[in-house]
């Protein structure tokens, strides 16, 4: 008996619009790796987070499917990981130097988001800059 009212519910879902990105699971994302501090090939790499899913977890993914993406982050105890290194280059406080967050969405419009690669909710086709930068 609840079998078909739920199967037709389901459907309807399906029909209206807006719903089924619900049910998509993966939100593609690029991410671009790029060197302010010294001249150096960027690199794009594609990956995707699931639905609302956090950066950190495209991220993961990515290092696990490809050898030529790596990162460390260290854990802040108030705002979560902070991206240490990546590709083997690593931020350094006596340098002054740090991977800056940037997010290029699809329509050409770049932020530096408010928070870190832990809380950060990429969009469908965000271009993530992590970019070495200085401060
Ligand atoms: C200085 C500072 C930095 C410096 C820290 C290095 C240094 N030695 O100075 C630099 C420039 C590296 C930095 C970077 C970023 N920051 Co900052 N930063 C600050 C600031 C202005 C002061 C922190 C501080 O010195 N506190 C005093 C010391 C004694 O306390 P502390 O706990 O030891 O401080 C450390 C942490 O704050 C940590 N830290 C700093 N920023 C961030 C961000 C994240 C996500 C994490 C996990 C840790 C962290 O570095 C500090 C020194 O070790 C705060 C705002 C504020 N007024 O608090 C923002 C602040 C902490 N930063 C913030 C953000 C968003 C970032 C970036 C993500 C920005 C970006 N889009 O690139 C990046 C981090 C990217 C990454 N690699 O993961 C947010 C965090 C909010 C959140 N909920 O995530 C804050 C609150 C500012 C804001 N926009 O509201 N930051
Ligand atoms: C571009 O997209 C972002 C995120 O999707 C949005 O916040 C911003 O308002 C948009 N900007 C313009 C100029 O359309
Ligand atoms: C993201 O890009 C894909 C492939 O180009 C496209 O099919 C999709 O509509 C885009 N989504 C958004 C939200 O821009």
């Amino acid at each position: 008996m609840k079998i078909p009212i739920l199967l037709s519910a389901a459907l309807l879902l399906l029909l209206l619009p807006g719903v089924p990105a619900a049910f998509s699971s993966q939100t593609p994302i690029q991410i671009l790796v790029t060197n302010s501090v010294t001249p150096s090939p960027d690199r794009t790499y594609s990956t995707y987070v699931v639905y609302r899913g956090i950066l950190i977890g495209g991220m993961r993914r990515l290092q696990d499917s490809n050898t030529y993406f790596k990162f460390t982050y260290t854990e802040d105890q108030n705002y979560g990981p902070f991206l240490q290194s990546v590709n083997g280059l690593a931020g350094c406080p006596e340098r002054r130097t740090y991977w800056q967050l940037l997010v290029q969405s699809s329509n050409d419009t770049t932020i530096r988001p408010n928070v870190g690669i832990g809380c950060y909710i990429p969009n469908a086709n965000d271009t993530i800059i992590l970019k070495y930068s200085t401060y």
